[in-house]
């Protein structure tokens, strides 16, 4: 990696433009998706099969995509414990600390059941209820997620549902088995199902069941979970059959950074997400010449150094990445609305009121102490964000992607009839006039 050049980023400069929230959404940085191709033709050919031949199908493509030969595909609850006792006593204290930080605030995210008398005698009830069942799917990859098994069964078990299943690759590795740290993690959770099944076909186990053998996966309500493309069009297709999360792709980070940012960590943090993919988005917004140099400078002096330099060097270098120079602070807002950032920082003066003005973004990051990995891991905050700018419309994971609410009508006789002229007038305008006699039916009996 000695040989490998410096990253240079891509620079877009915005300044003396002034263009509008729709100029700047097509402007900004963004991974194109040509890489789609046809993973969609497959993942709907996986999931029929999963459907049409169970568990057989998914060891013929654990041999085929995670070389693999497997027996049974569940994993049994002793490998689960002991991947606890094996494991690293600071990896582990770790996990735990994320554990209760992620707990505290998943719980403090449960909302309140709503009643609501819209007329005497007109009760309304707006009911919050976990759902039954959750699975949850954690990728194998270029590196290992206990922290997401976390970031996943935690708001699912803060939100009350009954059970949980975990789905996860196999690994060559481990004789078959998912990677410790992530039985592990499972284990520390309290979570006892965890099947070895990875990829689309993982999701459409979950979606549709499947039993191995007498052991049966119950399928579930709601699937979340990173993944891969495949996995991020399972969940596209499975949508409607069971309750999905949103597609978390490839991780970004938006820093804004003004002339009072450290350099060194906005570059520390720009090059942490870099770190996950070739493919992922680092963006400085700046209206600062002089912090832009520095943090290129510092980029420079990091990038070189680290572990997995020369994929940061291709994310970093990708046309999803790039530094963004604006005329003011104000621009700078306006761009990472556009953007809409998994991951946004705040390297300003005044940085708390800087988030106030934010309105898309998964997670804000305020100040020079909240950096990007101690929300990966450890803040208390769920790692799995909406990507892509789907923040303009989506919300990171939380206790509520696990729950539903029903709403509950309870009318007294009176309150009925107070209405009932009104709702007979609107069914006969619909033409729907036996709805109106489902009024009449009973007001009829109120005059005797
Ligand atoms: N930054 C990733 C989450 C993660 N980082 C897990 C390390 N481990 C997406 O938010
Ligand atoms: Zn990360």
């Amino acid at each position: 990696t000695s040989a490998l050049q410096p990253p240079v980023m891509r620079t877009l400069d915005l300044r003396g433009q002034h263009l509008s929230y729709g100029e700047l959404r097509n402007v900004v940085p963004r991974q194109s998706n040509d890489y789609v191709g046809n993973a969609a033709k497959t993942v709907d050919e996986i999931i029929a099969r999963v459907r049409a031949e169970g568990a057989d199908y998914l060891r013929e493509l654990s041999a085929k995509f995670d070389g693999v030969e497997q027996g049974a595909l569940r994993v049994p609850a002793e490998e689960l414990s002991k991947a606890v006792e094996t494991l690293d006593p600071q990896v582990k204290e770790g996990l735990e600390v994320a554990i209760e930080r992620t707990r505290a605030f998943a719980q403090a995210q449960r909302p309140d059941d709503r009643e609501l008398e819209v007329a005497p005698g007109a009760k309304l009830t707006f009911r919050w209820t976990p759902v039954r069942r959750a699975g949850v799917y954690v990728p194998g990859g270029l590196a290992v997620y206990p922290s997401s098994v976390i970031m996943n069964i935690v708001p699912a078990q803060a939100a009350g549902v009954d059970s949980i299943v975990l789905c996860t690759p196999p690994q060559e590795e481990f004789g078959g088995l998912p990677h410790p740290t992530i039985l592990a993690a499972a284990h520390l959770l309290g979570v006892e199902e965890v099947w070895a099944v990875g990829g689309a076909q993982a999701l459409a186990a979950m979606a549709y069941g499947v039993d191995d053998a007498g052991e049966v996966l119950e399928s579930v309500d709601t699937i979340t979970g990173p993944g891969n493309i495949f996995v991020a069009l399972a969940k596209r297709a499975l949508q409607g059959v069971v309750g999905i999360d949103g597609e978390a792709g490839t991780t970004e980070i938006a820093v804004i950074a003004d002339e009072t940012a450290n350099p060194d960590y906005v570059a520390a943090d720009l090059i942490s997400q870099a770190e996950h993919d070739p493919n992922a988005g680092s963006i400085l917004i700046t209206h600062s010449a002089e912090t832009a140099e520095k943090v290129a400078e510092a980029i420079r002096v990091r990038a070189a150094a680290t572990k997995h330099a020369e994929r940061v060097k291709t994310a970093l270098e990708g046309p999803q990445s790039g530094v963004i120079f604006t005329d003011n602070l104000e621009q700078s807002i306006a761009v990472a609305d556009a953007y809409a950032a998994e991951h946004l920082e705040i390297h300003t003066a005044n940085a708390a009121e800087v988030a106030s003005k934010i309105r898309n973004a998964g997670a804000i990051f305020i100040g020079p102490y909240s950096p990007v990995p101690l929300g990966d891991y450890a803040a208390g905050s769920n790692h799995v964000l909406p990507t892509a700018g789907s923040a303009s419309f989506a919300s990171g994971l939380n206790t509520t992607a696990f729950m539903k609410a029903v709403q509950l009508i309870e009318y007294t006789d009176a309150a009925l009839a107070e209405i009932g002229e009104s709702i007979i007038a609107v069914a006969h305008n619909e033409d729907l006039p036996a709805h109106g006699e489902a009024i009449t039916a009973r007001t009829q009996d109120f005059k005797g």
